[in-house]
């Protein structure tokens, strides 16, 4: 299996990430590629390479022109207007306010397209995103063009990302970007199973409504985890999407029992579908001493959850999204794809 990495995802390093009211080293930076990469080439899974350059025509086409617009001068603006640090979001439109309508003061802007504060964003942060986008493309291609498999390194990561808001560490939609390339590709039935402990809340945004591609997410229940505000197993597609969004939350303390089944009522369902390919939003926060998450999967659980993806017999591409207990990140990612391998 081919992975496809960019060196530019380092341009995305924020000082700070707003966490229990302090201002804390992100839990998303970039040591967590270099755990990956180490335990890829650990494990002879040393085909490694650059992506290709960026098309930005799919990414004006899965995301709002005036989000895309803010994130590529939100650093200047935000210089221009005399601020000293990092760009946080402290201000959003809440219940009864005007959503619609972006501000003009960049600080107003900020809120507008934040979907939590968490994330700051720097000089890098355009730069860094769109190469995180690039990578998804690249390994898509290689997948469109027969590969079995793909292993999109992202970073920074896309889940939470909508076609309009930033949040959740992610900026653009990587998982969705690489749906709607295989659907592009003539591929008339796509599905993404975002196995991330965090709800795919901006992947099931963007296909709501949509009967082409089809979203499974399994993730800490949205009373009890962030992104707290979307998630919910009643939530099942609206339209033509009715019955294409399938959300399975499980509580606090959740382990591989429970968590496993999940994943093949998940997988089930994406058969029923008929989808013709997968992409997995391949988070690993899932895992036990994750710092952020609360479930309680171990190491040799990825492996068989992989051989469970594996079995569904699909080209499948992987995009790298959370995973924030550092030192075991490579292993829980790579025994993901060891596992889809020996299926
Ligand atoms: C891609 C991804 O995994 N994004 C996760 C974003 C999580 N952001 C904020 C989480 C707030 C969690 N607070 C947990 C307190 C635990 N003690
Ligand atoms: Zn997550």
């Amino acid at each position: 299996m081919r992975t496809i990495c960019s060196e530019d995802h380092r341009l995305h390093f924020p000082q700070a990430e707003l966490h229990a009211g302090q201002f804390v080293t992100p839990f998303e930076r970039p040591s967590r590629v270099e755990y990956i990469l180490a335990r890829l080439r650990e494990r002879g899974l040393n085909d490694i390479a650059a992506p290709d350059p960026v098309a930005m025509a799919p990414i004006r086409a899965l995301c709002r022109p005036d989000y895309l617009a803010f994130l590529e001068h939100a650093w200047d603006e935000w210089k221009r207007a005399g601020c000293a640090g990092e760009i946080i979001p402290a201000s959003f439109p809440a219940r009864r306010m005007n959503a619609d309508r972006a501000p003009t003061n960049i600080d107003g802007k900020v809120g507008f397209y934040a979907l939590a504060a968490e994330t700051a964003i720097t000089a890098g942060t355009w730069a860094a995103a769109l190469s995180s986008a690039a990578v998804a493309q690249t390994a898509q291609r290689i997948v469109a063009g027969g590969a079995r498999a793909a292993f999109a390194l992202c970073r920074p990561p896309g889940h939470h990302a909508t076609a309009d808001m930033f949040g959740g560490y992610c900026f653009i939609n990587n998982a969705a970007l690489a749906a709607e390339a295989f659907r592009a590709d003539g591929v008339a039935r796509v599905a993404v199973l975002d196995i991330d402990f965090h709800h795919g809340n901006g992947t099931q945004d963007i296909f709501y409504r949509r009967g082409d591609v089809f979203f499974a997410s399994i993730h800490g229940a949205p009373e009890h985890a962030f992104p707290y505000y979307l998630g919910y197993s009643d939530e099942t597609g609206e339209g033509p999407g009715e019955g294409a969004n399938l959300n399975l939350p499980l509580p606090p303390g959740a382990g591989y029992g429970p968590w496993a089944e999940a994943l093949d009522a998940a997988l089930a369902r994406i058969r029923a579908f008929g989808a013709e390919a997968l992409v997995v939003s391949l988070g690993v926060d899932a895992y036990k001493d994750d710092p952020i998450s609360f479930f309680t999967l171990d190491s040799p659980d990825f492996l068989d959850a992989g051989r469970r993806i594996g079995r569904l017999g699909l080209p499948t591409l992987f995009c790298m999204e959370g995973g924030y207990a550092i030192e075991a990140i490579g292993v829980n990612a790579v025994n993901v794809l060891e596992g889809f391998l020996d299926a």
